[in-house]
């Protein structure tokens, strides 16, 4: 750790201001370049105890950068995790409104639901597959703080892995009914295909994403507890999006997911 619990608090409230008046920044470790990725989970930790603290609920986590398409579109080597509160959640086809965002992108997803808690270490596939209660098709939409999506690692993760919005399907399905590995993903905007992957682009498959998670936060103490939505990260590139785009995302044997951004 580079930073003192001053520093920690200071820099939380400048990153959450910036997502909550929607405005960006310049990235963090310009100022602090010494800061360390302790330090910077250390701001997310921050951020998410003001969240609660303020009333938000706490409904899940997600995973970051776990497939070769992000970490080259981003020209980063490791996954990371971020929380997700409970007003980042809109419902299928809904409206996003682009006023409380910066510069918006969507990725296709799977989403986790877990009937039972996730503790590392040794999570492994075979753990989440048993404590998972279903899954479902699921777009995030990511909003760095930072200007222009310029960052690096240690940056993102003190901005909460860019999370912003996600939106889930509805039809639940059972992990053990799909092939995860080999369910196919189409992205459309405005009626065209934009991108498409399968789920095995997420560390060759999704549910080792959640295990990585589990284990990740097994380091901290923490856990995944029964109940939580938990995103196994991009399948796809992120793509922009601008108001007036309508996002699908169509997951075989999963059904569909959209959304209006206005
Ligand atoms: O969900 C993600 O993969 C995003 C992680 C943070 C990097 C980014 O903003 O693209
Ligand atoms: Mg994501």
């Amino acid at each position: 750790m580079s930073l003192t619990r001053e520093q920690i608090e200071q820099l939380a409230d400048h990153v959450e201001q910036a997502e909550l008046q929607a405005h960006d920044i310049t990235k963090i470790t310009d100022d602090y370049p010494d800061m360390t990725f302790s330090d910077a989970y250390d701001v997310q930790w921050e951020i998410r105890r003001r969240k609660i603290e303020r009333g938000a609920r706490i409904v899940g986590m997600k995973m970051g950068l776990t497939s070769r398409a992000k970490m080259q579109q981003m020209g980063v080597e490791t996954p990371i995790y971020g929380f997700l509160a409970d007003y980042f959640e809109r419902p299928d086809s809904g409206e996003i409104e682009m006023k409380d965002l910066i510069h918006p992108k969507v990725e296709a997803e799977i989403a986790f639901v877990t009937k039972a808690p996730l503790k590392g270490p040794g999570c492994h596939v075979g753990s989440v597959l048993a404590a998972t209660d279903f899954v479902l098709p699921a777009v995030e939409i990511i909003d760095s703080r930072y200007r222009d999506f310029k960052f690096d690692l240690v940056s993102v993760i003190a901005d909460n892995a860019s999370s912003s919005r996600f939106v889930t399907g509805t039809r639940a399905r059972n992990v053990h009914d799909v092939d995860l590995r080999n369910l196919g993903l189409v992205m459309e905007i405005n009626g065209k295909v934009v991108e498409l992957g399968a789920g095995a682009a997420v560390l060759g498959h999704p549910a080792t994403s959640i295990a990585m998670l589990a284990n990740m936060l097994g380091e901290r103490g923490e856990e995944i507890p029964a109940g939580s939505v938990i995103l196994s990260g991009a399948i796809t590139a992120a793509v922009a999006v601008k108001a007036g785009d309508a996002v699908t995302l169509r997951a075989q044997d999963m059904g569909s997911v959209s959304m209006r951004f206005v």
